[in-house]
């Protein structure tokens, strides 16, 4: 549209917002380079970015009246929810959706993060772990489950490249449902868009909760629609130990004051200690919703109740069951746009072109305000919404650092012990250090097993011996 009407208009729109600095070095880009450049430009919403850049750092929230969420305590009866789970899994009526668009910096790992290998002895990738897990619950329930996936702009090539190569580890490929999020400007301090070369803006993905919008136009709710699927089981790529299709949570979600009521539920751990970087669930007016931990007052973060144990301790594992009804809802915005996800802010280092050097720089500081949206907001706006608890050991092993807590040797260590446990139930010795982690590394494949019970059938060991590895 170069040189159109259009163009101008778009420019002298910029120019009306402050904004028109981006078309510095427009006039020396080759035409095909404009035209792209254009396009960006055009997907820019810049009412939405002056309106975020204004709200600014005043835009503190209000916890004087922050209350913990109840939930559904760890051992509570979960027999009817077990059957209603695996009566809708039977029934085909469950997704499964992962959100892998994230940039994985903190690890350092070069590619998508679910080709990470992230088991404790065979270093299966977190996306093989999944599929093999989906793949072994489509044969218990006798039905398909369809596996949605959001990318980012920055690893969807890599990360379809990675299926095609591992034959979309045996399932159907039309089964497998990928699509990019959505990318949303980083801004300067004060506001202003930033190129990150001459003929790009500096974008980041717009956060998880950029799913809403992404399923929705790439057409994924619709495939679900045409599938009959009525619920999601939503899980982050970063946890090896995620139960996909938990009849007992589907169960839970589903049956939340009356059969197919549930429109987003989420598991919970109580955390490890304050500082964990997990967010909290509360009670927020009467609603129930997530706090980030970044955003949580530390007084709040380190309180403790009469017996001394942390008052806000509702850690979320980013597990949740959002029924495909409340999703639309969502994607539509309500009729005032008073249904949409906020935007949260955070200060990052973004890489911006340096006129000076002529050159793209990594800056040494935080240089940037980056907006995302977090799906966990949608937990407030939901009718109906139930947070139930779960073991840690059982289900959360997340891989988010290259060493330390939540690492790969973390992980490992939390994947045996589970498995320990599992075996322990069956009475095999497993051995044991002093403080109580499994002294082996031990894997337990989706095939065997998808549930401590199911290890009944299994040709099990008598003893495992210190230091072993074992894969069953
Ligand atoms: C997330 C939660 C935290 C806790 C923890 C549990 C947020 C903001 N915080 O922390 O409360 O539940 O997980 O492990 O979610 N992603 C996208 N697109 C994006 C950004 C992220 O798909 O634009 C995906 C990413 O690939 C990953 C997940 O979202 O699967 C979590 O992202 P993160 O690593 O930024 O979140 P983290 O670990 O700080």
């Amino acid at each position: 549209m170069q040189n159109t009407d259009a163009a101008l208009a778009l420019r002298s729109s910029f120019d009306a917002h402050g904004q028109g600095h981006t078309f510095r070095h427009f006039d020396a880009l080759t035409p095909a380079a404009r035209e792209q450049f254009l396009a960006q430009l055009e997907s820019v919403d810049l009412a939405l970015i002056a309106r975020l850049a204004r709200a600014g750092a005043d835009a503190k929230q209000d916890f004087s009246a922050l209350k913990p969420a109840p939930y559904v305590a760890l051992g509570a009866d979960s027999t009817d929810a077990r059957n209603v789970g695996e009566a809708i899994l039977r029934a085909g009526k469950v997704a499964a959706f992962t959100v892998a668009g994230g940039q994985g910096t903190r690890l350092g790992w070069r590619g998508p993060k679910g080709t990470y290998p992230a088991t404790a002895v065979t270093g299966r990738p977190l996306f093989r772990v999944f599929a093999e897990q989906i793949a072994a619950a489509e044969k218990r329930y006798g039905c398909a489950i369809p596996w949605y996936i959001m990318t980012s702009p920055l690893n969807d090539e890599d990360t379809r490249a990675f299926f095609r190569d591992n034959n979309w580890f045996g399932r159907n490929p039309a089964d497998t449902f990928m699509f990019p999020q959505g990318t949303m400007p980083s801004v300067t301090f004060d506001g202003k868009l930033m190129l990150e070369t001459p003929g790009s803006l500096a974008v980041n993905p717009d956060g998880h909760g950029g799913a809403v919008r992404a399923l929705s136009a790439s057409g994924a709710l619709e495939d679900m629609r045409a599938r009959g699927i009525e619920h999601m089981s939503y899980f982050q790529v970063d946890n090896p130990l995620v139960r996909i299709a938990d009849p007992v949570f589907l169960g839970f979600h589903a049956a939340n004051g009356g059969m197919s009521s549930g429109e987003m539920s989420s598991k919970m751990v109580a955390k490890r200690d304050a500082a964990e970087k997990v967010g909290v669930f509360c009670d927020l007016g009467g609603k129930t919703g997530v706090v980030e931990y970044s955003d949580m007052p530390a007084e709040l973060t380190t309180a403790v109740n009469a017996h001394g144990q942390l008052r806000f301790n509702a850690g979320s594992i980013a597990i949740h069951a959002i029924s495909v009804a409340f999703l639309e809802r969502l994607a539509s915005g309500g009729e005032d746009g008073s249904f949409a996800l906020p935007f949260h802010r955070a200060k990052k280092k973004v890489p911006y072109w340096c006129e000076s050097q002529a050159k793209t720089v990594e800056p040494a500081e935080p240089n940037a305000t980056k907006f995302e949206a977090f799906i966990f907001d949608a937990l407030a706006l939901a009718a109906k919404s139930l947070v139930m608890e779960t073991s840690r050991v059982e289900e959360f092993a997340p891989i988010k650092n290259a060493s330390g807590d939540d690492s790969p040797a973390s992980s490992h260590q939390i994947q045996s012990n589970r498995n320990g446990a599992w075996l322990e139930k069956f009475g095999v010795k497993v051995p044991r250090r002093p403080n109580g982690d499994v002294d082996a590394r031990i894997e337990i494949l989706a095939e065997t097993a998808l549930e401590a019970g199911d290890l009944a059938d299994a040709a099990l060991p008598r003893e495992i011996k210190a230091g072993d590895e074992v894969v069953l």
